[in-house]
């Protein structure tokens, strides 16, 4: 019963659904849509429809209300829908009731994240700590497996499940958790000896939000091939390469990518491979400045940086993706010169905003990137002179 298995199958058609509630903007809520839809296509399904609704608080029973899901069900009739996927964390009770109503296979968003994770996972530590976030979601959520199954007729026979097969499969998750656990602090073990022989140099962090370009920087700079792509979570594993520039040695990572509502099991989960973060000389935080809602994405790296405890470095905020953003901001006939004064102005706001510590690049069009160079050579340089006050040789 405790298998688990990809959720998605491939081209599998998908509705999703979101819920506009206080504080909230419709336009906020349908965006948020169309991140999840890149999920779902990054996890090989295809979203054809999107329903949302506004609500003061989420229903209890179905987190939506019963009117909507009887829209949805009234739109899905009759057509090849496979999966019904919500933008919020949905309850085991609220997964059961849905699927009695809509007849489909019910997922939330963290479960989309889990399985995109899943997927992406290749080496032994990320392997570990997906799963482990895995059973720790499932946990609060078995009975509603078994009611579910029960109700496709699969795996367990007419008979409903009793207490005890409930009982069992907590059983083993339990002792799963605690056998994972156990794996990944002899992996973390190892990975600390390692990050040790690593010696005196000082170490430079690439963080941000999914698909900001993190990779395709990591490989500009560090001239080194680092696996990049259209998708959320290209990058699960952190990446390390010694650059030199000018003489002055130091060490670039590329790490895991960032979302709003990360699933909370999976920030802990993932806390060894973000201990690059934590032992960070200086963090590169790269934006996508061409995403509608980059600024809310800076306010969700902070907090999850926060999260994990990472206060008080050096921070270089890059503003990637210039290229794209002056595409999809200025009409093509708007004059160069006016184009430079609303650029400038961006650029001068943020300067502003972060003492100067910013530089605004292409790293698709290789552009400003020997400012880009110069800023980090810059922090860097700084970071040995406090480090080893007496020392030059790292320095020139
Ligand atoms: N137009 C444009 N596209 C860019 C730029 N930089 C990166 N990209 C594209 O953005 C996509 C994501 O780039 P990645 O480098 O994989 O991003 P990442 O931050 O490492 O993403 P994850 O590992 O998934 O978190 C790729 O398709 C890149 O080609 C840029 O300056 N301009
Ligand atoms: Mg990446």
């Amino acid at each position: 019963m405790l298998e688990k298995k990809n959720i998605i199958e491939n081209e599998e058609k998908a509705v999703l659904v979101g819920l506009v509630q206080k504080d909230q903007t419709d336009e906020q809520v349908k965006e948020y849509l169309d991140e999840l839809a890149f999920l779902a296509e990054t996890a090989g399904a295809k979203a054809v429809k999107k329903f949302y609704q506004k609500l003061q608080h989420p229903d209890s029973r179905t987190f939506i209300g019963k009117g909507k899901l009887e829209e949805i069900r009234k739109y899905i009739e009759g057509k090849d829908i496979r999966i019904i996927i919500f933008d919020d964390e949905l309850s085991g009770s609220q997964i059961t009731n849905i699927e009695k109503i809509l007849d489909v296979k019910t997922i939330d968003r963290s479960d989309l994240i889990l399985d995109i994770f899943a997927r992406r996972a290749k080496t032994a530590q990320a392997k570990t700590q997906v799963e482990l976030a895995q059973y720790q979601y499932l946990m609060p959520r078995l009975r509603g497996m078994w009611k579910h199954l029960e109700r496709l007729g699969g795996g367990i026979g007419t008979r409903g499940p009793g207490e005890s097969e409930i009982e069992t499969d907590r059983r083993i998750a339990r002792d799963k958790i605690s056998l994972l656990r156990k794996r990944l602090k002899e992996i973390d073990k190892q990975a600390f000896i390692q990050r040790k022989d690593r010696g005196e140099f000082i170490r430079v962090a690439l963080v941000g939000y999914t698909n900001v370009g993190k990779s395709t920087i990591m490989t500009v700079l560090s001239k080194s091939e680092v696996f990049a792509e259209n998708k959320l979570f290209a990058t699960l594993d952190t990446t390390t390469r010694k650059v030199v520039f000018e003489n002055t040695p130091f060490l670039l990572s590329d790490t895991v990518g960032f979302i709003r509502k990360l699933p909370h099991h999976l920030v802990e989960s993932f806390k060894s491979t973000l201990d690059e973060v934590r032992e960070a000389d200086i963090l590169l935080h790269v934006v996508d400045t061409s995403h509608l809602r980059y600024e809310e994405q800076i306010g969700v790296v902070n907090s999850t940086l926060q999260e994990l405890n990472v206060i008080d470095k050096p921070v270089i905020t890059v503003f990637n993706k210039m290229d794209l953003y002056e595409k999809n901001t200025f009409d093509p006939w708007l004059e160069e010169e006016v184009r430079g004064e609303i650029v400038n102005e961006l650029k001068e706001r943020w300067e502003n905003d972060l003492q100067g510590n910013c530089v605004f690049i292409s790293d698709t069009e290789r552009k400003n990137l020997e400012e880009l160079r110069t800023t980090i050579l810059n922090k860097v340089r700084d970071a040995y002179r406090i480090r080893y006050p007496y020392k030059t040789e790292f320095l020139y």
